[in-house]
């Protein structure tokens, strides 16, 4: 079904949803792990965004959004339908973690062995910004 549904919006060209404009030279990335760090769960993540602000889920205010944290998955714009892939909205499951309170960090109990991680900032309606602010993906060891 997400397979129509993706093949339907690409089809549909101009017509389907583009994320909210974002402001030039934002920067996320991580504040704690940093790439190649050994750490022992549980682990803190802390979010680190530049020039833009971060706002609950839902709340439309130019130059905000919320985090997004991709968990163990192919770097945003690698996957299967490249950018497009999150149009309609960021899913939500264990691989793709929403913090639509405005969270900016968050404490995970991950098993041993290498995590990657990337930032994604959503929007009111969770899609990626246009262009989409994203931080380098990074890989973590947990003993
Ligand atoms: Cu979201």
């Amino acid at each position: 079904m997400k397979h129509l549904i993706a093949v339907a919006l690409l089809a549909a060209g101009p017509v389907f949803a583009q994320g909210t404009p974002a402001p030039e030279g934002v920067e996320l990335y991580f504040v704690t792990p940093q790439d190649g760090e050994t750490v022992s769960s549980p682990v803190t993540v802390r979010f680190g965004l530049s020039g833009m602000g971060v706002a609950p889920a839902g709340t439309e205010k130019d130059g905000t959004g919320h985090h997004h944290l991709l968990l163990n998955r192919a770097p945003f714009g690698e996957g299967e339908f490249g950018e497009e892939e999150f149009v309609l909205a960021v899913p939500a499951d264990d691989n793709h973690i929403h913090f639509g309170g405005g969270q900016t960090e968050v404490t995970l109990d991950l098993p041993p062995g290498q995590h990657t991680m990337q930032l994604v900032l959503g929007d009111h309606g969770h899609v990626p910004h246009d262009p989409p602010i994203t931080s380098g993906v990074i890989t973590v060891t947990v003993e």
